[in-house]
């Protein structure tokens, strides 16, 4: 899996002879038909087939696309249920997964569309975006809108609908709501989706606290954050915007106190929308300065998670004090560890690419120094099992995310951004590029 998640960052850091080593890898030894065991069919996706995507997108090089099609075919079948959820795991090699009665998280339904659409729009056969859009519409036929509860139905149930479970951005829903925007970027003229996408946005602040303030009159025209921006902007009403907590909310819609690193991909999310979007949609309900204020005060709350520890490493959540200020508080002993997560890089990336403010690169340069201090190993960076306790122990173990978004997302914050042009190419949820535009119906 590390090689596949790992091609597009070779290719754009231009490592070229990794880079041909690891096609030669896929072209003379990749085999699905040898992997038998049980694995998410949504990490699959994400990873293995959005990085053969990505890479054939990047390179053109057919032997990606091929690999893509025989992943791709071979995964099918685990989206052939009742309901058409996705079966959660699949053994490639035995070609069967176990039927499931688990719920179905949400962001594991919502998440594999813009990999079978790209894979469906370059093979020419449309049997893989047909799955993808008929697990889509089974999230739909819930009717409902905005944040949804992050469990449904269990795939082998033909009437889907969601389950009282927890409301949240992060952690088993984040994907679904970044698909609903990138969606759209692939696919402009389905403006179902980006109108789904801004149901969820103008949720959002309903998450947040402190509750943000009511959006005030900038004076400036055009789409940018209203609150900070450039060194040389010289707009009067220039305000830091505040520090916001980013929650969960039960079923009965009291607040869960925690914030999860997982919930950083937001503020990059909103940003990506914000410059995307026609500006008749940013006018209304003044998401223009709500939103720009939300997205830069959550990467705040984001940095603060990395840097408030002794490592300088981000633990996996911290509650959050129930009252103003809403600081963040202890984190118990099971949050504690570090995957070495990239939703705060990714969002600094974003944020940077469009605004040039600099706190970001300085962010995202401290978040860099802390990995290579206290995660690096021989081999790679390891996960950390407790990011307040020095020297770090280190587990045995790399997630291949690492390599995929965390050190693509740096190595891009501090790239000139014709390195990824993003009125070209949109990032899958594992930062694997695919072209915009690339399957308008
Ligand atoms: C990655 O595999 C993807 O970004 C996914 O959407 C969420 N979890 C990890 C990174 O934390």
């Amino acid at each position: 899996m590390t090689i596949l998640d790992s091609l597009t960052t070779l290719w754009l850091m231009d490592l070229k002879e990794e880079f041909v080593r690891a096609k030669n890898f896929v072209e003379n030894d990749l085999d699905f038909g040898k992997a038998d065991d049980d694995v998410s069919v949504f990490e699959l996706i994400i990873r293995a087939l959005g990085g053969l995507l990505g890479a054939h997108a990047l390179s053109g090089n057919s032997i990606f696309l091929r690999q893509a099609k025989t992943l791709g075919s071979m995964l099918l079948p685990a989206l052939n249920t009742s309901s058409k959820l996705p079966l959660p795991k699949w053994n490639l090699a035995k070609g069967r997964g176990e039927p499931s009665a688990e719920p179905t998280i949400l962001a594991e339904a919502g998440s594999m569309q813009l990999e079978f659409r790209y894979l469906s729009a370059q093979t020419k056969d449309p049997k893989f975006r047909k799955a993808a859009d008929a697990a889509f519409r089974a999230i739909k036929s819930t009717r409902l809108k905005g944040i949804l509860p992050v469990y449904l139905t269990p795939p082998g149930h033909a009437q889907v609908h969601a389950l009282s479970s927890k409301v949240a951005i992060g952690a088993l829903a984040d994907s679904y709501y970044e698909y609903l925007l990138k969606q759209w970027l692939q696919s402009p003229r389905e403006v179902d989706f980006k109108e789904m996408w801004l149901a969820v946005v103008d949720d959002i602040p309903a998450l947040v606290v402190p509750q943000p303030l009511p959006p005030v009159p900038t004076g400036a025209g055009g789409v940018g954050p209203p609150y900070s921006g450039h060194a040389d902007d010289d707009r009067p009403a220039k305000m830091e915007p505040p520090e916001y907590k980013l929650l969960e909310a039960k079923a009965n819609g009291e607040r869960i106190w925690k914030m999860d690193h997982l919930s950083c991909f937001v503020p990059g999310m909103i940003v990506l929308g914000l410059k995307t979007l026609p500006p008749a949609d940013l006018q209304e309900n003044n998401r223009n300065t709500t939103l720009w204020l939300l997205a830069e005060g959550i990467a705040k709350s984001c940095y603060e998670l990395w840097s408030r520890s002794k490592s300088g490493l981000a633990s996996e959540f911290a509650p959050v004090e129930s009252q103003a200020p809403f600081r963040f508080q202890t984190v118990p002993q099971r949050g504690r560890h570090s995957f070495l997560r990239p939703e705060a890089v990714e969002s600094f990336f974003y944020l940077y690419r469009f605004t040039g403010d600099e706190k970001y690169r300085r962010w995202g340069e401290r978040i860099f120094r802390s990995i290579q201090q206290n995660a690096r190993v021989e081999a790679g960076f390891a996960s950390v099992q407790d990011v307040n306790v020095l020297p770090t122990e280190k587990l045995d173990e790399m997630q291949s995310f690492v390599m995929a978004e965390t050190m693509k997302y740096l190595f891009l914050l501090f790239s000139p951004a014709d390195v990824l042009d993003l009125d070209r190419f949109v990032l899958n949820t594992e930062a694997h590029p695919l072209p915009r535009g690339s399957t308008t119906t």
